[in-house]
């Protein structure tokens, strides 16, 4: 149930005052979100508080007896507002208005959609003790919330397998088809529309074809059928060459009319079965995917070709600007080549090119969800196509569930990021939600990856990054704080005790695990060539994703400066650029991604380059042993199977931060021969 567990509040007795007795739902159709909030509401407050309240689904409301304390929920068409006397403030797609009195909680939202956030809201409440009046509507930043799962649909590899997966197999596939038990499938849809998630892509970026089988279209069916009532569409993503190796067609160029019709067919047969798809998302054209780019077309061909197919019907492409050619990258012989700088050139002069229902979704890094990157320089350079961020709740870089590492404020950063366009204001969340250039649709992606573990992602702490997606998608201002706190009081407990150390603990995890597996913006030193977990900084350079240091006996770092290296830093708008062009004006936490320098190099903290190196490895995992003992001080506060399940997740990190300072830190001792000022490094 993860944050939904709906625990009995302690000090329930008291509160039973303020809580509604009836519960009138304004939708008697038992798949529409509002007939699912109102049996939602009332598991709610029999679990939380022990009320058994009665609950009228109606299609408009009418009283038969006089209610005495109740709760409506419904919607801007199924309620009446003036006739009661209600002044809905301004709502707008998903949106919703919640009004609590002491006579009566009111539930309005913009749709159904809106209707059932609102019942969520109201819940999320109740889940923390509050039952205090409160009156406000909230709407969302943006429209697009999805996750992506990647989801494999082998049919020859590991049944189940998800890429990039360390929360158990997949919830949908199955040895090449959907799933006959989708029983998790329900518990999932509600946990993601509890934080306001309207979108779910089921399958892996990596696509495979067989999803369009007769028999999977009709699994494809019953899964959206479950995810309906939650308010949550499906999407697909898609493999380009899908056409020629599934269709049998000669070719999957997408201007060839035989390969459009294809694509017609196949998305009419989807319809036909889930006429509230949401749309397609693409990767074409990178890491060896075919694209619209083998038949010298450009990428917006491709997007176009989808997006067309499903115009008729409402839906939307996602197309992925992750898209570069590592095997033009030669790091030996090319100073100047920078996998960083593929999405901008890949998508120069297309900003006007794309379909109205095309949105480009740009990971937050221009390499691959390190510990640190400074934004996508891709953000500024559309102005006529709307955007979606990629975030990552699925650890790959980031200690893959086995470490903890709350990356809500990596994500704020990200979107507090001013591109000063122009040199106007232009915060990241201010382009993807459409205000800096008025062209709405855009939003947020993540790529989560949950699975049949008994804790969805693997370990109980990461579960946090979930909740805080989706509330930092509704409202990228929320605090990571307080929705850490939230999230902690609705999962283990009220317990002031609990709730500092969960929050001592995830927001110390970031900045320790940047400390010792990579700094200064020299990307996550893990291991390149296989799984992307552990120590590995000999395999930085030199490998074929050009995710390199260029690290040598004497210096480190990319040059991406337009003056002297690979022209990244010119990427960004001017004022931006001129930051990062400047060794002495990038920040520190990214000196090491714009700059090549000696490791004697002085940064603004005093410091050299490869003292920071030793002190931030020897920082970062003292901070991690802390994590036991702070986890220890809560034993007897929570049930003991999670206690003794995240201790021991806490323990192997502490031990694996070791690890990773030790390798790390001899590693760039061995290179530079530079001792540790302080002696730790190298004498053992
Ligand atoms: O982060 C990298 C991953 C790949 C992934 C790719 C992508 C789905 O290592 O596993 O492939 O990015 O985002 O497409």
């Amino acid at each position: 149930d993860a944050w939904l567990r709906y625990a009995p509040y302690p000090g329930a007795a008291g509160h039973k005052a303020f809580l509604p007795q009836t519960i009138f739902a304004l939708n008697t159709t038992t798949t529409s979100p509002v007939y699912t909030a109102g049996t939602e509401l009332a598991l709610g407050l029999k679990s939380i508080y022990d009320l058994q309240a009665s609950v009228e689904y109606q299609d408009a409301l009418h009283y038969t007896t006089c209610p005495g304390k109740h709760l409506i929920v419904g919607t801007l068409s199924s309620y009446d507002a003036k006739a009661h006397g209600v002044r809905v403030p301004e709502l707008i797609e998903d949106g919703y208005f919640l009004d609590i009195t002491p006579r009566r909680v009111l539930i309005i939202g913009q749709n159904e959609r809106g209707a059932l956030y609102g019942a969520f809201e109201y819940l999320n409440r109740l889940g923390q003790g509050n039952v205090a009046p409160a009156s406000f509507a909230s709407n969302p930043d943006a429209p697009i919330r999805w996750v992506n799962q990647w989801d494999n649909m082998n049919e020859g590899g590991t049944h189940g397998s998800i890429e990039r997966g360390y929360g158990g197999v997949s919830m949908f596939f199955w040895a090449g088809v959907v799933r006959e038990d989708l029983t998790r499938v329900h518990q999932y849809a509600r946990i993601l529309a509890s934080v306001g998630i309207n979108g779910i892509v089921l399958n892996n970026v990596n696509a495979n074809a067989s999803l369009f089988n007769e028999n999977n279209l009709d699994g494809l069916k019953r899964i959206a059928d479950i995810f309906r009532p939650y308010g949550i569409r499906i999407g697909l993503s898609l493999l380009f060459s899908s056409p020629q190796s599934y269709g049998g067609l000669s070719t999957f160029d997408p201007l060839d009319e035989r390969v459009i019709q294809w694509w017609h067919d196949i998305t009419d047969k989807i319809y036909a079965r889930v006429p509230d798809f949401a749309g397609y998302l693409s990767k074409a054209s990178s890491e060896g995917q075919p694209g619209p780019l083998t038949y010298n077309r450009t990428l917006a061909d491709g997007a176009n070709l989808f997006a067309r197919t499903v115009k008729p019907y409402g839906g939307i492409v996602l197309f992925r600007a992750f898209v570069y050619d590592s095997k033009t990258l030669n790091q030996t012989l090319d100073w100047k080549a920078d996998r960083a700088n593929a999405a901008v050139e890949f998508f120069e002069g297309l900003d006007t090119e794309f379909a109205d229902n095309v949105v480009v979704q740009i990971k937050y890094g221009p390499i691959d969800f390190q510990v640190r990157e400074p934004v996508s320089p891709l953000f500024s350079h559309l102005r006529q196509t709307p955007s979606a961020v990629e975030l990552q709740v699925s650890q790959e870089y980031l200690g893959q569930q086995a470490h903890v590492v709350y990356l809500a404020p990596m994500w704020k950063e990200t979107l507090d990021f001013d591109m000063r366009i122009d040199g106007k204001p232009s915060a990241v969340k201010n382009i993807i939600n459409g205000q800096r250039w008025n062209t709405g649709r855009g939003g947020y992606a993540a790529v989560v990856n949950a699975g049949l573990n008994s804790t969805w992602l693997g370990s109980h702490l990461s579960l946090s990054n979930l909740y805080a997606y989706g509330k930092l998608a509704w409202d990228p201002e929320s605090s990571a704080e307080e929705l850490l706190d939230a999230w902690t009081r609705l999962t283990f407990s009220h317990d002031q005790a609990v709730v500092d150390t969960v929050r001592e603990i995830s927001m110390a995890s970031w900045p320790a695990y940047e400390d010792y597996s990579g700094n200064l913006g020299v990307q996550t030193l893990t291991d390149i060539l296989n799984g992307h977990y552990g120590p590995n900084p000999a395999s930085q350079d030199g490998n074929p994703w050009g995710q390199w240091t260029r690290a040598d006996g004497f210096s480190i770092g990319m040059d991406r400066t337009l003056k002297n290296g690979t022209g990244n830093a010119a990427q960004y708008p001017a004022e931006v650029a001129a930051t990062y062009e400047d060794p002495e004006t990038t920040p520190d936490n990214l000196l090491l991604w714009f700059h090549h320098l000696p490791y004697t190099y002085r940064l603004k903290s005093g410091s050299t380059v490869i003292q920071h190196f030793y002190d931030a490895h020897y920082r970062g995992s003292a901070v991690a042993q802390t994590f036991v003992t702070l986890w220890e001080g809560i034993k007897d506060k929570i049930d003991a199977q999670r206690y003794e399940e995240q201790l021991f997740r806490l323990v192997y990190q502490a031990g694996h931060s070791l690890v990773w300072r030790d390798s790390i830190t001899n590693f760039y001792y061995n290179k530079s021969g530079i001792p540790d000022e302080l002696g730790r490094v190298g004498n053992y």
